[in-house]
This record gives C-alpha cells, structure tokens and sequence, in this order.
C-alpha cells in the first residue's frame, strides 16, 4: 500500500537459497552472510530495529531479551519444530507472536532416528573408523558383530508425529512397537502402527531394545534419561536421541556406557551444543551425529516456506497457522 512502510526483517542464519530468494522478494531482509550465531548485543539491537524475527535453535529468546526496551519486533518465525529456545511464557505476556515449522521435518527426522538405531545396532561407526585409520586386517566370521533390528521391540517416548513416522519406518525393519507418552494415541493410530501403549516409563525402558526419544525439550523433561531411567533398561539396549539434547543427562548416559549397562547410544542432539560431553566422545559405541535431523534438502526448504507463510499470513492480518504464543 502506498505510503505503508515495509515490513523490516531480520533472518538470524543463512537459509536455503530459495527461502532467502522468497523472504527478499516479499520483506525488507536482512540475512546473515556470515552464518555466525548473532551476539547478545546484535539479538537486543535487533529487536529494536525489526518488526520480526526468524530465529533458529542457537538463538537464546529469553524473557529479558523479549522485555528489549524499545522492542520492535512482535512476531518470531521460528526455523524449526522445537522451541525451547524461545521463553513461550514471556513471549505470551509481552505480546510477541512465537510461530513453528511442525510437520516439515517430520519425514527428515524419523529417518534420522532410523540412520542412528542401524548404525549403532550394526557399529558403524565403529567400523568404518576402524578402516579409515588403516587398522581392518580383513574379513572375519567374528568381526564386529552387531546386532538386527528384526525382531527387536522399539519403544518410543513420545508418541507425536516424528515418533508416529519413526514407528511406520521401523515396522518396514521388522520391529515391534511399543510407545510411552502422557496420553494414548487413537486406537486407529496404534492399530495402523501396531503400536501398544506401556503402562509407564520404567515399563517401555524394562521392554525396549532400542528406546528412542521424541519428546519436546524444556524444563518438564529435563533429564528424563537419567540414571534411575537407565537402571531399568536392558544392557543390550541402544538408547536414540533426536529430540533434544537436555532429555538425557550426559553424566549418566556416559556413565551407563562406560560401564556396559548399555550397549550403545545413537545420538543427533547434546546438552550442550556443539559442546559434547568428553564420555561420550570417549565412547566406541556411542553414535555421535552433528545435530543433523532436519538436514534435508526438503525438510529445510519447507521448513523456511513454512516459516515465510506464519510470516506472511501475520502482516496480513491473519492468524499465523502455526502460532504457539
Ligand atoms: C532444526 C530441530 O534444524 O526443528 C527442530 O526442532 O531440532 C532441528 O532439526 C533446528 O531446530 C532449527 O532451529
């Protein structure tokens, strides 16, 4: 509209080039070629000088960076499914809009969970640094051996949409599936999945050979893996983390596998990013991936696509379709 100032965005990371191409096209953007995480001060001075943000998973949007005097910006775009980055409640009582991208990583992260429990259960990693640094003397009926996902019991903790699809792919290995979560899926969704529900989460951690782990990160399942959790696990268990980082106490998980309470661990997120823990790296039989879910070409252009439509449905007046707070 004439007259009417262009929307003034802030793109906290590189993104693929076509959703860099449409946000150019339809804002007034301001991208990050330097690809570094903004600084504190950068993050403040941004909330001043934009009308939005999209932020990715390294920016911290707490409470006293939302309370920016001055702040101009009321909507974050988040780049991503997870949000606890973002200070929800704070966003909440300052007015600020928090949107996600659900559902377009959904297909990259559930095979990255089924990446990790094949290459853990069949030491992959193992093997394969083993032949790179020169040590493999050749084929051996005993070399390596893991064990087949055929036949095993996965259980899920957490029964959403990357689960739910993690469950379909690991059926086509063969698996049995068991599922703990806070409330039952539908009986249609357990019976296209076969999937059946444990009675409580030292129950699923008692039965599973492969536990996988697809609850939100944030304080209520801060350290869910713990100890006591990896007291009841079977020591042929593999333990895959793709949610987040903050589920698992790093401690105890590299305690377990040092000790062979656990016999692997395939792992894609860390408490402390890109920090991670000495024990683990330690570890032969911890799987260790670079916080690679979503690292698709199709999961993250549709995850910027998903982000531009919350952005654009807000300046538009319209309810952002996938609005959080
Ligand atoms: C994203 C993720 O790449 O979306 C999520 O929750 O864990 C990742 O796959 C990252 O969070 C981007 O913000």
């Amino acid at each position: 509209m004439p007259g009417e100032r262009p929307v003034r965005l802030c793109v906290t990371r590189r993104l693929p080039a076509t959703v860099e191409d449409y946000l150019r096209t339809h804002y007034d953007a301001v991208f990050n070629p330097s690809d570094v995480p903004m600084s504190r001060a950068a993050l403040h001075a941004a909330m001043v000088e934009y009308d939005a943000l999209v932020p990715t998973i390294t920016d911290r949007l707490d409470a006293e960076l939302i309370a920016t005097e001055g702040r101009r910006v009321r909507i974050f775009a988040n780049f991503g499914a997870g949000l606890d980055h973002v200070d929800l409640a704070a966003a909440r009582t300052q007015g600020v809009v928090v949107t996600n991208t659900p559902g377009a990583l959904t297909e990259a992260t559930a095979e990255a969970a089924v990446l990790l429990m094949l290459m853990a259960a069949r030491r992959a990693s193992e093997g394969e640094r083993e032949l790179r640094a020169g040590l493999w003397t050749g084929w051996r009926p005993t070399h390596l051996i893991g064990q087949s996902l055929a036949g095993r019991t996965l259980g899920l903790i957490g029964f959403g949409r990357i689960a739910q699809r993690t469950a379909a792919k690991a059926r086509g290995l063969g698996m049995a599936i068991r599922y703990f979560s806070r409330n039952a899926a539908s009986p249609e969704i357990e019976a296209a999945l076969g999937a059946t529900r444990a009675p409580s989460l030292e129950a699923l951690a008692a039965e599973a050979d492969i536990v996988s782990l697809h609850v939100p990160g944030g304080p209520d399942t801060r350290h869910l893996v713990d100890r006591a959790f990896l007291a009841h696990v079977k020591p042929t268990a593999i333990l895959i983390n793709t949610a987040r980082g903050s589920v698992v106490d790093e401690d105890a998980l590299a305690a377990a596998l040092a000790e062979g309470r656990l016999a692997a661990a395939g792992l894609d997120v860390y408490e402390h990013e890109p920090a991670v823990h000495p024990g683990l790296l330690a570890s032969s039989r911890a799987v260790l991936l670079p916080h690679l879910g979503s690292a698709t070409v199709e999961a993250r252009a549709a995850m910027g696509m998903q982000a531009a439509a919350n952005l654009d449905a807000f300046f538009a007046g319209i309810e952002p379709p996938d609005r959080v707070a």
